[in-house]
Parts: structure tokens; sequence; C-alpha cells
């Protein structure tokens, strides 16, 4: 009776111990799995957003006539869309040259002859991989920091005049997408994800724009980065 409940107080040990380990294991597991999940549900949603985003760009950036060369260094690219700003149902003037310009959005779309739309990338922080021990470029260091921010669309709005009584000219800007657009701090045209190509955010390489965005949730406990990019072939080049 005396061994019996020794052995029974023994093999209850072992029992309780060997569930603790179990426990232990399985609260890992379903940790990790679901810490894994979280990561994969930020890239799908993300990538699904960014893709949406710079489709939306190429497809007027496809119509557009670019003004002046967008090089790897510029953080935004100006541009001309065919508008009717002759009012008569097509996109052409009378000498049947196309009618370039852009929209007044703040009167509702009204056409403007001759002036520009604009894509600008506009830092509103940053993100250091040192202080929050995230590698988010994948590179093997802590020792990158970042520009985060977004990009706006910007259209020529109200005309007004200045202290002067000279003609000045607001903006009207749209933010594309939330802050989580990034670049390397001040490196506008730098190598961000280490594959050996510089990464722009815009880029004209004879009549096609390149566009490359990395997305980054750095709000995030463990951001992870999601590169999205078109090419762009202008349909009326200069
Ligand atoms: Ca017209
Ligand atoms: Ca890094
Ligand atoms: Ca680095
Ligand atoms: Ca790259």
């Amino acid at each position: 009776m005396r061994s019996n409940s020794g052995t029974t107080l023994i093999e209850l040990a072992i029992t309780t111990s060997i569930l603790a380990i179990i426990i232990v294991l399985t609260l890992t597991f379903v940790s990790s799995v679901s810490e894994s999940s979280g990561v994969l549900n930020q890239v799908t949603s993300m990538q699904q957003k960014a893709n949406e985003i710079i489709e939306k760009m190429a497809e007027s950036l496809r119509e557009a006539k670019v003004q002046g060369l967008v090089t790897a260094g510029d953080n935004n690219i100006t541009f001309q869309i065919p508008v009717d700003y002759d009012n008569d149902q097509d996109l052409m003037d009378n000498a049947m040259a196309i009618e370039w310009g852009t929209k007044r959005m703040d009167l509702a779309d009204t056409p403007v002859k001759g002036l520009t739309q604009k894509y600008e990338f506009v830092k509103t922080g940053e993100f250091s991989e040192a202080s929050r021990s995230v590698d988010l470029n994948q590179d093997d260091d802590l020792n990158d920091v970042f520009d985060v921010g977004h990009v706006d669309i910007v259209f020529p709005a109200g005309i007004g005049t200045d202290s002067t009584g000279s003609v000045t000219l607001t903006e009207f800007r749209q933010s594309l997408t939330p802050d989580c657009v990034i670049q390397l701090k001040g490196q506008t045209a730098a190598d961000i994800d280490n594959d050996g190509n510089n990464d722009p955010i815009f880029w004209q390489d004879g009549n096609t724009i390149r566009t490359t965005i990395f997305f980054a949730k750095t709000e995030e406990q463990e951001p992870v980065m999601v590169k999205v990019s078109s090419a762009v072939l202008l349909r009326n080049p200069q």
C-alpha cells in the first residue's frame, strides 16, 4: 500500500512534468503560428493595397505627357494628361492636337489647359532599425534608417493673388497611400532591398516610366517590407 502510493506520487510527478512540457510546447507552437499568420496577413493586405495604388498610378501615367526628364533622384513626377478643355466631347482641339492639361479637383474635375499635376513622396517620419531591433530591409544589419511617408497626387487649385498683386496658383493634394511608403533616409535613389538595383520611386528610362514603391506598416510590432513596381510605356512620348 505504502509502496503503491509512493509509486503513484512519482508517477504523478512525472505525468505532471510531462504535461507541463507538452503545454509549454503547445503554447510556443500556437504563438509562433499566430505570429507568422499575423505577418502573413500584414504582407497580404499590404500587397493588395500596394498593387491597387501602383496600378492606378500606371493607368494615368500611360496617357501622360511627362514634363521634363525624371531622373533617379527625383521624388516626384510632373505630367499632363489629355483633357477636353474646349468641351466638345473629345480630347483633340480644332487643330487636331491633343488637349494637354490637367483637372481642377477643387472645381469638380474641371479641365484646365496647359497646367500640370504630379505624384510626390512626402516624408512624415522616420524608422530606425536599431531603435526598434527590426532588420526591415533584411540585409542582416540593424544599421538602416528609413524616411517614412506617403505619395500625394497634387493638382493645381484656386488661383489667387499674393501681397504684391501677382497671380498665384494654389495646390490641391490628395494622399494616394497611407504613411507606409519607405525610402532609405535622405537617399531617394538608393538600393533598399540590396538586390543590386537602385530603387528610386520614379525613374524615366527612355519612353518608359518605372515606379518602385516599398511599403511597410512601421507602427506594427514586427513590420515587414513589401516591394511593388511597374513599368509604363508612355503612349504619347514627346
Ligand atoms: Ca475637345
Ligand atoms: Ca537592415
Ligand atoms: Ca544596411
Ligand atoms: Ca533594389
